[in-house]
């Protein structure tokens, strides 16, 4: 039986401070990069979520010691030379990020290993970073029919051959993957792309010591350097914060302040396109530690219009399309999401199932080859939403009841806690109202 969970607000309206949990991608980043590095590596507001329990599951299988206690992580790691062959296989769960950087990390370990992922990111493609490893010599091999898909088998060579890689699509697991597997490379390793992903990699790369080169879309590092274990702080997920962002823009007479977010600018497409749509935002305190900006910023609500986002802005926030669909559905006149293929290969096909479910509330929208055409405003009802088992697609139904007519139940709400256990709690707490259940 599917688990439920309904939703439902009377004239709700946001209100406070909000802390949100650490963010996802730096998370794995720091568990991975500790794990690589020889040495002890403390983490500080490391996400509790499910996909980065994952990753952390991974090294310890690797036999690195990895002591958890809440948000602090410390590792004492005697550098990826010294992994063990895990005696089970490597289970990434839903993480796309865990199985993609694990590929280029454990292609130039010295352990054989095979990883595998839940039904959901079993369907999604691994090509995309098997292609370019395979190039430098790396050993992956499906276990299953295609060759596209998990459980695949890597053979970890040591070594590999440096290649200059210009990336298909601007995707930062593919280029996260490549530099990894370049520290184990004979030469300089470049990756290329055409618009600029996050470069949570990059930075964090750089804290623990690595000699990197970054040239406009470009980044470049040599093979065979060493990593020290360091300290690192991870900022709140601007990509949890953005439900609550989009909440407090669309919800009449609403005002959250949200503390210590990250503020990575190739993480900001939000704020930018909030403030496109009408939104008010202040930037109250920006501060910068080893490397991720981050800050404190209070957006409320304002009326709001329609606005086209595309181009370069799309891997600025791609993973809070959803969301800004749904607040499109409540701006005057039309918005336009293009160039935005990339959603179809998320957890789920997040085009459609964003433009299924919102018209389900009565929502004008039609999907596009690469996005989404959303006219408003309108009014929406009430009704049972799928998460497709998606944790962005849950909390954006959840964000709906609060504009919503009446209650909304969401099927499988558990997949929220992949990236956002506390999010109800702070739903709660943010509207003062406990959600009818
Ligand atoms: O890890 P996963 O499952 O791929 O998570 C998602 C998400 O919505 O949380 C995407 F489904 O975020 C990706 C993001 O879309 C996390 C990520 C990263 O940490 O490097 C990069 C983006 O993916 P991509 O394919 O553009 O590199």
């Amino acid at each position: 039986m599917v688990e439920k969970r309904t939703v439902a607000f009377h004239k709700p309206r946001l209100d406070g401070e909000l802390r949100v949990p650490g963010d996802k991608s730096i998370s794995h980043r720091a568990i991975m990069l500790g794990s690589i590095a020889k040495g002890r590596t403390n983490i500080s507001g490391f996400l509790e979520g499910e996909d980065c329990l994952r990753t952390l599951e991974i090294f310890k299988q690797l036999g690195v010691s990895i002591e958890r206690s809440g948000t602090d992580v410390s590792i004492d790691s005697p550098g990826m030379a010294e992994w063990k062959t895990p005696a089970d296989a490597l289970y990434a769960g839903n993480s796309g990020t865990t199985a993609r950087l694990m590929l280029g990390i454990l292609a130039g370990s010295s352990v054989e290993s095979v990883l595998t992922g839940d039904e959901y990111l079993s369907k999604r493609p691994m090509k995309r970073v098997t292609v370019p490893l395979l190039s430098m010599g790396a050993s992956i091999a499906a276990e299953g029919p295609d060759s596209d898909l998990l459980p695949l088998r890597i053979k970890g060579m040591a070594s590999l051959r440096a290649i200059d890689y210009q990336m298909p699509v601007a995707s930062a697991q593919v280029k996260s993957a490549i530099l990894f597997a370049g520290l184990q490379a004979e030469g300089t390793v470049t990756v290329s792309e055409e618009t600029v992903s996050r470069d949570h990699t990059e930075r964090m790369l750089q804290q623990f010591g690595v000699d990197l080169q970054r040239d406009g879309n470009s980044v470049s590092l040599k093979g065979g350097q060493s990593l020290a274990g360091t300290d690192v702080l991870v900022p709140g997920d601007i990509s949890s914060a953005a439900f609550f962002m989009v909440a407090a823009a669309m919800i009449p007479d609403s005002e959250v302040v949200f503390v210590d977010v990250g503020l990575n600018p190739t993480r900001t497409g939000i704020l930018d396109v909030l403030e496109a749509m009408g939104a008010q935002i202040e930037y109250i305190e920006e501060k910068g530690q080893q490397g991720e900006p981050y800050g404190t910023v209070r957006i409320s609500h304002a009326a709001l219009r329609g606005t086209e986002i595309g181009g370069d802005m799309i891997p600025r926030l791609i993973d809070e399309l959803p969301t800004l669909a749904l607040l499109a559905t409540q701006a005057e006149g039309r918005t336009v999401i293009k160039d935005a293929e990339e959603l179809r290969v998320k957890e789920t096909d997040r085009i459609k199932a964003v433009t299924t479910e919102l018209k389900k509330l009565g929502a004008s929208i039609e999907e596009t080859e690469d996005g989404m055409i959303i006219e408003g405003p309108t009014s929406l009802t009430g009704g049972t939403l799928s998460s497709y088992g998606d944790h962005r697609l849950g909390m954006m139904a959840a964000i709906a009841a609060l504009a919503a007519s009446d209650a909304i139940t969401i099927e499988d709400p558990a997949c929220i806690a992949i990236s956002y256990p506390s999010f109800f709690e702070d739903l709660e707490k943010l509207t003062g109202s406990e959600d009818a259940e």
